[in-house]
Parts: structure tokens; C-alpha cells; sequence
């Protein structure tokens, strides 16, 4: 618990923050380049992972991979590690993704006295995330190295994967993500910026830390002032055009559950539709902000004719130009990737104006093309459905936001790759659904839905 101690005498008042009681810990989100593996060697290597499905919070995990061959049964392989246990806490918890093979995963931990005592974290006979926790000796200071054990039947070699290791001073497990209360978020026009405060506090009363709070105007991060004692936000952010633009606070606590509010906000008038290029985008339609705001940022394609531009929204995006807006949303470096060989049976065929944002989601693990008869395509030309389209932005998000289970009356017709994804994203307000309750996942998503939903990744 935080908050304030207030002591009153003769009319003053002076406030003293305090901290009560002793809060979780990110000990090792595997986020940062220098983290606290050894890189180890031929029989056991730690790596970092980035294959989205694979981590189960923020973007990278690490992947332990073991080797047991020419070692006889009974043998323990040892990867050293060098991580600070601060406060010696009482557990170490951490996520595990088994790799089925039977053996057994320690941790080795160095107490004050520099004795290394190896503690058991679990039986490696599952496959998928499993949420481990485990019993801290008495002034636990570091953890020293990982180790796999072959166990009798177990198998000689295989890789696991391990993330978010939080430590606490009593039994602890976090599913629910920050709380976030947006107090102001209002345009002032005449003085062209953007008055912004918020509370971010975590459900288990733990104190965020500052660099797990982010704000961003367009998807661009703002600076702003942060208590670490209240979770108070507050910032002044830049209005200086009639364009809609949009606010986006994002939040993840010590156990790497996320949220994030957004906001549009424009100078304009309430109702008042924002000015556009295109001669076919109605002033009534309902995507014209969403449009507007990408537009603005640079993000969509058009046609020219006669000294016009027409942006067909209600055609079907194509898959190029799908790879375009993702990449242009995302800020990609295009020049990064040039060097990246595309294995498509179609390359020839994607256009010059798309082909380098192909590359890069592709060496991304955005996208990854379609398999027919045994070739793997990327079908440029062809229509996107909204499932597939879920699950390429689904794959651009940092893993640990809540997830709110589809309640769509179609959702039985919801793809298993894609389930997860839509379940994420509804819970972002990112999709919504239509009027009667359906998400039509089969169907072809259209420019100006695409559009609608790009704009609200921001
Ligand atoms: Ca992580």
C-alpha cells in the first residue's frame, strides 16, 4: 500500500509519503538486451524469443535449449545467471512453457552468506505456459544459474521456454491488469494543446513503475510527470491542427498484466467532419475520421485520377496493401530488411510499392503467407478476411493485455488461430463488432474497416 501520512499543527499541514508493507517485483521480464542469462554453450544455451505466440508477456521471452547427448543419466546441466533478488524475498514466481521431456527445472540461489542452494521449479512434463512459484531460503539474494536435470526416462534433449520472473513476499499471482482512470483528456483549442490526467494504480496495490506507464500522442511517446506514490499521469500534449489525433495511456504491472485506454480528440467542433483528399469519402461516412487520421499520418494508398484521389472504401484490402499500412503504422524501417530473402512462390508478383514492407513484417513474423498445395504464397492481390486480418495486428501487440471473451453470436465461426487475437482486440475497443452482434469473421474487411481498426491500434 502507498499513500500519505498527514500530520496537522497550528494550520500547517505537511504530508509525508509512505509505503506500507512489502509489493511484487519484476525481477526479469526478458525485455531488456542485457539481461541476466549467460549465453552458455553447446549442451545448454539461453536465447531470446520473440515468436510472438511464444511469449506470454511483453515482446520477448527466453528460451533455454539443453542437450544431454554423451552425458550419462543423472546429469545436471547448469546455465549460469547473475540476477539480483532485492529486499530478500520470500518467492520467486515465474512463468514456465514445458517441453514434455520429464525433466526437471531448478533454479540455483545464492543466499546473504554466498551459500547456493538449488531449488526444484517444476517437473518438465507439460507443454505450454504454467505459472510456477517458488519457496525462497532466508535472505535470498541472487539467482546464481538455471538447471535441467535428466531424469530417469527423461528425454536427452529439448528447449523450454520461461517468462516474467516477479519475486514477492508472500504467495502472489496477478491475472488482472492495472486499474486506469482517465480524469481529463480534453482539447483546449485556443491554446493548442491538449490537457491530459489520469490515475494508474495496480488492483493488488502495487506502485507502478514509472517506465511501465507510457503515453502517446499518434502513437508517438509524450513525456509527461508521474507520482510513483499516487499513479497520478498528468501532461500537456501539442493540438496544433484541425486533424483528429488520438491519445493512448497504456499501463503493465509487476506480473506483466497490460491495459491501455485511447482517445480521440480534435480541435474541431463536435460534428464537425475533418477536412479529406478524397473525392469518395462521403462527409457523413462513418469511417471519415479514422480515415482522416491516417491519412494524416501517412498511412494509406490511393488512386489518383484527373487531379483527384479516391480511396474505394468499401472495396476489400488487398494483401499488399495491407503490408503497407501495417509497416507505415508501425514505423517500420523499411532499409533494415532490403536484405531479407522472401521464400513466397510469388514474389515476382508483389508490387515494387509493396514489396519492402512485405520483407520487413515478414522477417517481423507479421506476416508469413499462405500455404496451397504445398507452396507457400503471399497472394498480394487478394482479399484479407477479418479473422486473418485480427491475427496480423494481433501479432504487432506486446502479450498481456486482458482478454474478453468473444460474445459475438457468430463466434463458433471464429478460426482457432485466430480466437485469441479477437478476444484481445475487442478488449482494446479495437474492434467492435457490428450492429447485430456478429464479427463476420470470414468476410473480406474492407479499406474503410481496416482503416477503422488501424486507427484505433494507436
Ligand atoms: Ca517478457
Amino acid at each position: 500500500m502507498t499513500g500519505y501520512l498527514v500530520a496537522l499543527r497550528g494550520g500547517n499541514t505537511v504530508s509525508v509519503p509512505v509505503t506500507v508493507g512489502q509489493l511484487p517485483q519484476t525481477a526479469e521480464n526478458f525485455e531488456e538486451a542485457d539481461g541476466c542469462f549467460s549465453e552458455g554453450d553447446d549442451k545448454i544455451s539461453f536465447a531470446y524469443e520473440t515468436e510472438v505466440e511464444n511469449v506470454r508477456y511483453g515482446r520477448r521471452a527466453g528460451r533455454l535449449a539443453y542437450d544431454f547427448t554423451g552425458l550419462p543419466a543423472g546429469q545436471t546441466l547448469t546455465l549460469p545467471a547473475d540476477l539480483p533478488l532485492s529486499g530478500s524475498p520470500a518467492y520467486l514466481n515465474l512463468w514456465v512453457s514445458g517441453d514434455e521431456s520429464g525433466n526437471i527445472l531448478s533454479v540455483k540461489v545464492e543466499g546473504a552468506s554466498g551459500s547456493v542452494t538449488d531449488l526444484t521449479v517444476q517437473t518438465l512434463d507439460f507443454t505450454g505456459y504454467r505459472y510456477a512459484q517458488v519457496l525462497l531460503p532466508a535472505g535470498a539474494a541472487r539467482v546464481a544459474g538455471v538447471s535441467v536435470l535428466r531424469a530417469g526416462g527423461g528425454a536427452l534433449s529439448g528447449a523450454i521456454l520461461t517468462d516474467q520472473w516477479v519475486t514477492s513476499h508472500h504467495r502472489y499471482e496477478d491475472n488482472l491488469p492495472p486499474k486506469m482512470t482517465v480524469e481529463k483528456a480534453d482539447a483546449a483549442s485556443e491554446s493548442g494543446q491538449i490537457l491530459f490526467e489520469a490515475v494508474v494504480t495496480d488492483d493488488t496495490g502495487a506502485v507502478l513503475r514509472r517506465g511501465d506507464v507510457t503515453l502517446r500522442l499518434d502513437g508517438a511517446l509524450q513525456s509527461f510527470t508521474y507520482d510513483e506514490l499516487t499513479g497520478r499521469v498528468a501532461a500537456r500534449l501539442p493540438l496544433e491542427d484541425d486533424y483528429p489525433h488520438r491519445v493512448t495511456l497504456e499501463a503493465a504491472d509487476p506480473a506483466g498484466n497490460r491495459d491501455r485506454r485511447s482517445f480521440d480528440l480534435s480541435a474541431l467542433p463536435e460534428g464537425l467532419p475533418p477536412n479529406l483528399r478524397f473525392a469518395d469519402v462521403e462527409l457523413t461516412h462513418w469511417a471519415r475520421r479514422d480515415i482522416a487520421f491516417l491519412d494524416n499520418r501517412g498511412v494509406l494508398t490511393a488512386e489518383e485520377r484527373g487531379g483527384r484521389f479516391y480511396y474505394a472504401p468499401g472495396q476489400a484490402l488487398t494483401r499488399a496493401d495491407m503490408a503497407v499500412y501495417i509497416a507505415r503504422m508501425l514505423g517500420v524501417e523499411l532499409g533494415r530488411y532490403d536484405g531479407v530473402t522472401l521464400p513466397f512462390t510469388d514474389t515476382d508478383e508483389i508490387a515494387a510499392e509493396a514489396l519492402r514492407e512485405v520483407r520487413a513484417l515478414y522477417a517481423l513474423g507479421v506476416v508469413r503467407g499462405k500455404t496451397q498445395d504445398g507452396r507457400l504464397f503471399y497472394d498480394p492481390a487478394a482479399s484479407i478476411s477479418r479473422a486473418e486480418f485480427c491475427t496480423i495486428i494481433g501479432r504487432t501487440l506486446a502479450r498481456g493485455y486482458v482478454k474478453m471473451p468473444s460474445v459475438f453470436g457468430d463466434k463458433d465461426q471464429i478460426p482457432a488461430y485466430a480466437k485469441e487475437h479477437i478476444d484481445t482486440l475487442l478488449s482494446l475497443g479495437v474492434i467492435a463488432g457490428y450492429p447485430d452482434n456478429t464479427v463476420r469473421p470470414a468476410g473480406d474487411i474492407t479499406r474503410a474497416e481496416a482503416a477503422k481498426v488501424l486507427s484505433r491500434l494507436y
